[in-house]
This record gives structure tokens, C-alpha cells and sequence, in this order.
């Protein structure tokens, strides 16, 4: 079958709340994928940082497979023996005591503000239905309904309603708007350490440690949602790090797979995720032995690969690389470790049609709030891939008019 022929199917039986490039991946290895035409690319997106570890890694499917020819579901009314081997070993990895195992990115949050509320009920002692969770102006946590209640971008909320009340939204990198915000029912303050989706935000330094130190002083909780920045996106194995502090809850996903099955999970103290009481809360397949021993090897990888110090390396080289770059389009040029957005100019048209350039040349990089091309390579990258996708940006960006 041609692309086109998978298109047009796509069109026909898909429903439409997405648009993606035109091109039908069939395969994929380490930074490369490939279509159904033969033709290969460069991934710069992994999947929304879900690749880190790269396509089909021969470690993280090699434990799929043993681990799927053994017992892949039990669900949790039986125990299994590969959760407590995830459960000790990313304990162990992060500093956390306890770990609660979900699937996508959106349910770990969602199981995130649940903690945070019964805490806040429990612990805290906030009256009966009163608890509210501080948030960023443009932050991007998922697509549930009551994460879609408190977003800020009209088309994630437009024909949703009702919504989820208990949320307070705040400009992001504003101390003073979080001091502003904070009275006796706030029970959490939820964060992006960069924001993704908003277009590579990077706040101030300073920021998230005087926010950290804001909601200690007031007794609620710091929630970092690591989901995309975590797990050596930045250059560091979370992105908190850079600030010297450690959230009391600590949400992780997609790369916590390899990209290869969904996992999430959220990680906290004895204390809060204690809250918890056997029917409190659930899900049939988290904390799965399949997924397990999936997160297990992925994060295996992680550490033995030294990813967050090849992204910090290499991200910097990269950085200091495309900033030479002279194009009347480019605004700004920011990242941090391989999450990087080249911001264009209103003018320029958009970063769609530069995205659709790209993709010509072969490379696949995906536009994100108009303006800015996200540049996001799985971290198993090399020097020289760096230096071939780094040409194929220069010549775009000089040469689109
Ligand atoms: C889509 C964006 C990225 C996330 C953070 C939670 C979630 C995400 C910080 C939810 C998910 C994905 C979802 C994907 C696009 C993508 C995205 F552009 F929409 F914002 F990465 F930048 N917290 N982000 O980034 O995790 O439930 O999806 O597993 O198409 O919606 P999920």
C-alpha cells in the first residue's frame, strides 16, 4: 500500500483530532524511522519525549518479549512478581519512598490531584470539599476532563464543559502571583519545570526553588509534572534537579517505556501516597508485570547509557550550534539539555510549513503553539547526526522565504 492509500483510510475511518505530517512510519531504530515508501528519517520529536532510549531498543524489546512469553496482565487483585522489582528499584533510583504504578501521562496526573486532594483533606485537615490546586497559565498536563478544566488554550476545553472545579490559575514564572494565590484550602501547587506544549518554556533560575520554598513555608504541596521533561530530557534525570529541591509528589511517563507501552506513575513520601486505602483508587492495568518489567529495563537504560549526561552534552553542542544559525525567522533560540524550540517570528508564516520543509529533507519535527519547532531527538543520538540534522535546519530556516 502507498502513503497515500494509508491516508486516505486514515481519513475515512479515523476520527479527525489530529493533523498529522503526511508520513506513514512503518519502522523505526534508535533516531531513524522509516516509511512505508522505504524513505528513512531523523526523528526530532521521539514521540513527544517518550524515545528517549531510542526506537525499538534491543534491551527494552528484549524484555517486552521475555517478559510477554511469561505473564503479561494479573491486574492488582493478585500480586505479581515484577511490580515490587520496579517499585524498589525506582525508589531507589529517584529518593522517593513509594511509588503508584498508572499507564498514560493523563492518569498519573489525575492520580496526582487525588493525592493531593485527600491529603489535603486527611492530613491537612481542609474542610470537606474546599481543597484547591494552584496551576500555570498555559501548562499542558493532559487531556481528561478535569485536566482540560483548568487549561488555559481554548480548543482543549471548547464544547467540553462542565468542568472540574478546586483549580486556581496563575501566570507561570511569577512568585508573587503564586504567594497571591496560595489561602487555607490550597492544598498543592502543580508545574511543568519547563513547559512543553507552551512552546519550550524555560522559566527564570530561581523560580521553581523559590516556589518550592513558597509552598514548604505554606504547607502545601510542590507537584512536578516530569512527564516530558524527566528521565534525561534536560540534561539531568529530572529537570528539578537543576534547582536543588525535590517535589513532594513527582509525576513521570511516556519515556519511562522506552515508548514502547504506556506507563506513568507518580512517586511521593510514606506520608502522602500513604493517604491511600485499599479501593481508594485503581486501574486495571497499571502496575501490569508486562509494563513493569518494560520500566525496569527502560530506566536500566537510562542510567547505564548515561542519557541525561549524553543530552546535557550534546544539548549544549547543539544549542551553541543553532544559535549561529542567520535567518530573518528565528525570534529566539532556547533549550535546555536535547529540548530545544527555535521560536520563529509572527511573520514567518508559522512553524508548520518549516516543520513540512523538514520533513522533505528528512527530518521529522513537529510545530507546537504556531511559532515554535520543537527539536526533541531521542538521546541516543550521536555527535554527527546532531551535525547532519543541524544542516538540514540551516538550510530551511536561510532559505524558506
Ligand atoms: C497529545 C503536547 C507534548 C505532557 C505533560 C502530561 C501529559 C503530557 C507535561 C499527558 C503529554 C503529549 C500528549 C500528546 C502531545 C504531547 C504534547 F504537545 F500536547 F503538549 F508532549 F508536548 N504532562 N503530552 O507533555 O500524557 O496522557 O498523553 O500520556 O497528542 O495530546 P499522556
Amino acid at each position: 500500500m502507498t502513503t497515500k492509500e494509508y491516508i486516505d483510510l486514515e481519513e475515512k475511518y479515523g476520527a479527525h483530532n489530529y493533523h498529522p505530517l503526511d508520513v506513514v512510519i512503518t519502522k523505526g531504530e534508535r533516531v531513524w524511522v522509516y516509511d512505508v515508501e522505504g524513505k528513512k528519517y531523523l526523528d526530532f520529536l521521539s514521540a513527544y519525549s517518550a524515545v528517549n532510549q531510542g526506537h525499538c531498543h534491543p534491551r527494552i524489546i528484549n524484555a517486552l518479549k521475555t517478559q510477554a512469553e511469561k505473564i503479561t496482565l494479573t491486574s492488582r487483585a493478585f500480586r505479581n512478581d515484577q511490580l515490587p522489582l520496579l517499585e524498589k528499584e525506582i525508589c531507589e533510583l529517584t529518593g522517593y519512598e513509594k511509588i503508584l504504578p498508572m499507564n498514560s501521562g493523563a492518569e498519573a496526573v489525575e492520580t496526582a490531584i487525588k493525592t493531593a486532594r485527600k491529603w489535603g483533606y486527611k492530613i491537612k485537615g481542609i474542610e470537606k470539599d474546599k481543597a484547591e490546586i494552584i496551576v500555570c497559565s498555559n501548562n499542558f498536563h493532559g487531556r481528561t476532563i478535569t485536566i482540560v478544566s483548568f487549561s488555559t488554550e481554548e480548543q482543549y476545553r471548547d464544547g467540553f464543559g462542565p468542568f472540574t472545579p478546586g483549580f486556581v490559575v496563575i501566570p507561570y514564572n511569577n512568585i508573587d502571583a503564586l504567594i497571591n494565590a496560595i489561602n487555607k484550602n490550597t492544598v498543592a501547587f502543580l508545574v511543568e519545570p519547563i513547559q512543553g506544549e507552551a512552546g519550550i518554556i524555560i522559566p527564570d533560575d530561581g523560580y521553581l526553588r523559590k516556589a518550592f520554598e513558597v509552598c514548604k513555608d505554606a504547607n502545601i504541596l510542590f507537584i512536578a509534572d516530569e512527564i516530558q521533561t524527566g528521565l534525561g530530557r534536560t540534561g539531568k534525570l529530572f529537570a528539578y534537579e537543576y534547582e536543588e529541591i525535590k517535589p513532594d509528589i513527582l509525576i513521570v511517563g511516556k519515556a519511562l517505556s522506552g515508548g514502547t507501552y504506556p506507563v506513568s506513575a507518580v512517586l511521593s513520601s510514606k506520608e502522602i501516597l500513604g493517604v491511600f486505602k485499599p479501593g481508594d483508587h485503581g486501574s486495571t492495568f497499571g502496575g501490569n508485570p508486562l509494563a513493569s518489567a518494560i520500566a525496569r529495563e527502560s530506566l536500566k537504560v537510562i542510567i547505564e547509557e548515561k542519557l541525561p549526561e549524553k543530552s546535557a552534552e550534546l544539548g549544549k553542542y547543539f544549542l551553541d550550534k543553532l544559535k549561529t544559525i542567520k535567518s530573518k525567522h528565528i525570534k529566539e533560540i532556547r533549550g535546555k539539555g536535547l529540548f530545544i524550540g527555535i521560536e520563529l517570528l509572527p511573520e514567518a508564516g508559522g512553524a508548520r510549513r518549516f516543520c513540512e520543509a523538514l520533513k522533505e529533507e528528512g527530518l521529522l519535527c513537529k510545530e507546537t503553539h504556531e511559532n515554535v519547532i520543537r527539536l526533541a531527538p531521542p538521546l541516543v543520538i550521536k555527535k554527527d547526526e546532531i551535525d547532519w540534522a543541524y544542516e538540514r535546519i540551516k538550510k530551511i530556516l536561510e532559505n524558506l522565504d
